[in-house]
């Protein structure tokens, strides 16, 4: 198991949160997600087949890309 947590700037209400934990659920391999508004951050859990690169770029996808 893999966790990685991202910094998210553009993370700034429930809808937001619920909007990535929806997205990145559905990746298969994805084993949990929480987004956070007050840190701004996503902290996930997952497992190939999903890859790092993969839940960058559906972040980014759904405008919500994480920065280094
Ligand atoms: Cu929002």
């Amino acid at each position: 198991m893999n966790t990685v947590t991202l910094n998210v700037p553009n993370i700034n209400c429930g809808h937001c949160v619920h909007s990535i934990q929806t997205e990145l659920s559905d990746l298969e391999g994805v084993k949990d997600v929480k987004a956070s508004a007050d840190t701004k951050q996503v902290v996930i859990q997952f497992d190939a087949p999903v890859d790092l690169q993969t839940i960058k770029g559906t972040l980014a996808d759904i405008n919500y890309p994480a920065v280094d």
